[in-house]
């Protein structure tokens, strides 16, 4: 019985010794220790053994079974830490690749048009003003001398929500807020940039919303002069310092007199071309005098202050710097064309 335990016992250190998968391992633990394992076996035949001997044998027993659980358990780490070691080997990361490129946005040719529109008038000592874009009508029109029976009126047909509220036409009424809560004090010196919307149908030129800048100066001794000099630094500023602008008399009910403001044709600097209709002179704003009543409304005395105001669509002006041919392109947002506005 001792050979055959010695015997068994080289066998299975044998065996484990050339064991390579967790799989394998577990067969054989069975084969040697299990239940009906070899090791098991022997044991049933020792009740033949004499009382001396069983002992010998029983310790005999303890130490091969030993020496087979412990090449086991070391075969067993053996094997956990190769696998550890090929899953790691497989997850390096090499720190020393290049990275993968990080996308990013660009500014909207828009927002950039603001912004340089805000420089040049901050430079001129304008604030930045904003307000709502759901309008009372009252601010809307009424405080910008279009009562509701006014036929200019009918001239932009509006997005109303109730018969009081409605998506404001223009920025003009953030001005008008501005002004009533300055309770007449001067001078009042404001820019407002924002949306706007109209019902109109889109097209290469029209959009039912669109984003406009407007501005107010209003105080003692403001003249047309000073709305000639402050438009042709703007539009120097904006389009560069050898522009020129020509004023040609219009209709606002908000100002009197009123302008249309015209920039030498970006395109042929004035020799006429295609875009200017050979006329060498793009329309690119409407301005005036701040009409009395206007004044009136808001809480000053037109005896005692006069203003200017102006008025010009964001889009147009972003059309003509970038040469840009169709409005909706402004808001279909391909990254094609708004990549294009990358400062860096
Ligand atoms: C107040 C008083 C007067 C704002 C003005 C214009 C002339 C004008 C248009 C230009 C192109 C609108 O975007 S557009 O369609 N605007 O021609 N806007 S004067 O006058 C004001 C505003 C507020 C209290």
């Amino acid at each position: 019985m001792q050979t055959r335990l010695q015997q068994m016992k080289e066998h299975a250190l044998d065996k484990l010794k050339h064991v390579a998968e967790a799989q394998e391992l577990q067969e054989l633990r069975v084969k040697f220790l299990g239940k009906k394992g070899e090791l098991t076996e022997i044991l049933r035949g020792m009740g033949a053994l004499s009382a001396e001997e069983r002992p010998k044998i029983g310790q005999l027993v303890n130490e091969v079974r030993e020496a087979i659980e412990e090449t086991i358990a070391s075969k067993q780490n053996e094997i956990e830490k190769r696998i550890l070691e090929a899953k790691l080997a497989k997850q390096t990361i090499d720190v020393t690749l290049p990275g993968l490129p990080v996308a990013t946005g660009t500014m909207h040719p828009l927002t950039r048009i603001i912004e340089e529109l805000e420089d040049i008038f901050i430079g001129l000592g304008f604030e930045v003003a904003e307000g709502p874009e759901v309008e009372l009508d009252h601010y809307n029109f009424e405080m910008l001398n279009l009562p509701k029976d006014h036929p200019a009126r009918d001239m932009q047909d509006s997005f109303y929500i109730t018969e009081e509220i409605l998506l404001r036409t223009q920025t003009s009424p953030v001005q008008a807020r501005t002004m009533l809560k300055k309770e007449g004090k001067t001078p009042v010196k404001i820019i407002c940039p924002g949306k706007v919307y109209r019902r109109d149908d889109d097209d290469a030129t029209h959009s039912h919303q669109f984003t406009q800048m407007e501005g107010l100066v209003v105080g003692k001794n403001i003249s047309m002069s000073d709305l000639k000099g402050t438009l042709l630094t703007f539009a120097r500023q904006m389009f560069g310092e050898d522009q020129q602008i020509r004023l040609r008399p219009s209709f606002f009910p908000f100002t009197e007199p009123s302008v249309e403001v015209d920039l030498q044709c970006v395109i042929c600097h004035g020799e006429g071309c295609r875009v200017c209709k050979q006329t060498g002179w793009i329309e690119i704003l409407g301005a005036g005098m701040v009409h009395p009543r206007v004044l009136e409304m808001a809480g000053y005395n037109p005896q005692e202050v006069s203003g200017f105001a102006f008025g010009m669509g964001i889009e147009r002006i972003a059309m003509l710097k970038y040469g840009v041919e169709d409005i909706r392109h402004f808001y279909t947002n391909d990254v094609r064309f708004l990549r294009q506005f990358n400062r860096s």
